[in-house]
């Protein structure tokens, strides 16, 4: 078997995605997801350009040896726009290998080791009652886990509340950056008084999370974990900028709190301090932006030495591909520990076509041959791709921080 045309497929079904399609000349082909958000026209000339040229004509079973000629062929190694390429050929590949295997891409990777894979979704509010109703509605809907932020009374809305960023409303990215607001003096007080609300009101058998977004300090971190302590949170994510790993150590010092990261990282390097001194409970990373499924496994069996559990980025930003091909690891690997799932628009879904299932809080990766997602590229016609920002953030005298 021969790889015989590569195609890079952008479009915007609500966000923009890059999809990547391999095609065989035995005609199987497998497809991948290739999305940076906010810098997808980066990944589509990386492919295009340097990627596509030198893969025709290679065996399409040499998964590992491809992975190893696209990273280590690259020289100038890793990156967001590299690993991602690296990323939609490796989930095509293992697409096709499946397919010609005639099982769904789980059976390759060892099997089930779960029945089901627990996922958390987000809740967030301007006001803390908002946040509250939205937890006591997800929980009737049977979720295990969920995500709750809330926005900062007198600033305009924050990270993952309100309309102008909550991604269930599609609304997160913007043709030009927008600029957000951050106080972290007025929010570290305020977390606190929402999980505890949130525990007043919806009890201690649900895990309840709280995403940071690299918005503070090391030691501003520890003191909020400490904070949070008595309302047992499942994580506090991204609690500080992870460039610098030890960071991480005065966390650890001060607070039991557990702690996730890794949703940029796009290699193991990104996080080998991180994971061998155990300063983190949780990894982050996904199929999309950690290489692929071939990327995944290589980090969550390292981190599976240290105690280390998986907990794969899984917002409306990461295809249904992507988290296709997240739900084939998640439920194969032994150090699983969540899935974050915030769904789909119906345009994504008419796009994409896939047999993985959501029911009441958990997902299920389907039967079908390959990791089960399709594209269907006449949909993906109808939606042309058109320039997209995340927002930017800014402290109230208008120092450029982290959104
Ligand atoms: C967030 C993401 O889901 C999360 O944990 O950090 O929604 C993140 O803001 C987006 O993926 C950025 O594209
Ligand atoms: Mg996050």
């Amino acid at each position: 078997m021969k790889i015989n045309e590569i195609k890079v497929i952008v479009a915007s079904p609500g966000r923009n995605f890059v999809t990547v399609k391999v095609i065989t000349d035995d005609g199987l082909y497998g497809i991948g997801d290739g999305t940076v958000n906010g810098r997808e026209k980066a990944v589509v000339a990386y492919l295009e350009d340097h990627v596509i040229p030198t893969l025709i004509g290679k065996d399409p079973m040499r998964t590992e040896d491809i992975w190893q000629y696209l990273y280590k062929g690259a020289y100038w190694r890793r990156g967001p726009i590299t690993m991602a390429a690296i990323g939609a050929i490796d989930m095509a590949l293992w697409d096709i290998k499946a397919k010609a295997a005639g099982m769904p891409l789980y059976q390759l990777l060892g099997g089930r080791s779960r029945d089901k894979v627990m996922v958390y979704k987000h809740v967030g509010g301007l006001e803390i009652s908002e946040v509250v109703e939205g937890v006591l509605a997800l929980r009737e809907a049977g979720l295990e886990a969920i995500r709750a932020q809330v926005s900062i009374p007198g600033l305009p809305p924050i990270y993952g509340t309100g309309p102008s960023t909550d991604q269930a409303a599609g609304g997160m990215v913007r043709p030009m950056p927008t600029e957000e607001v951050w106080a972290t003096h007025k929010y570290l007080p305020l977390v606190p008084k929402l999980f505890e609300k949130l525990r007043d009101a919806v009890g201690w058998d649900v895990h309840l999370l709280h995403d940071v977004h690299h918005r503070l300090t090391p030691i501003e971190a520890a003191r909020l974990g400490k904070d949070l302590e008595p309302y047992r949170l499942f994580w506090l994510e991204d609690a500080i900028p992870a460039e610098l790993q030890e960071g991480f150590r005065i966390i650890r010092q001060h607070t039991t709190q557990p702690l996730a990261v890794g949703e940029v990282f796009n290699s193991v390097f990104d996080l080998t301090t991180l994971i061998t001194e155990q300063l983190i409970d949780y990894i982050r990373v996904t199929s999309v932006h950690a290489g692929g499924v071939t990327g995944l496994k290589k980090i969550f069996d390292f981190a599976s030495i240290y105690h280390v559990r998986s907990a794969c980025h899984g917002p409306m930003d990461v295809s249904p591909v992507a988290m296709g091909c997240n739900i084939h690891v998640d439920v194969a690997i032994s150090n699983f520990g969540i899935q974050e799932f915030t769904g789909y628009t119906d345009a994504t879904r008419e796009m994409f076509p896939y047999t993985w299932s959501y029911d009441r809080g958990y997902l299920q990766p389907g039967e079908a041959p390959g990791h089960g997602v399709d594209i269907d590229e006449a949909v993906a016609a109808k939606y042309p791709y058109a320039p997209a920002y995340l927002p930017i953030a800014r402290l109230e005298d208008g120092t450029m921080t982290s959104w």
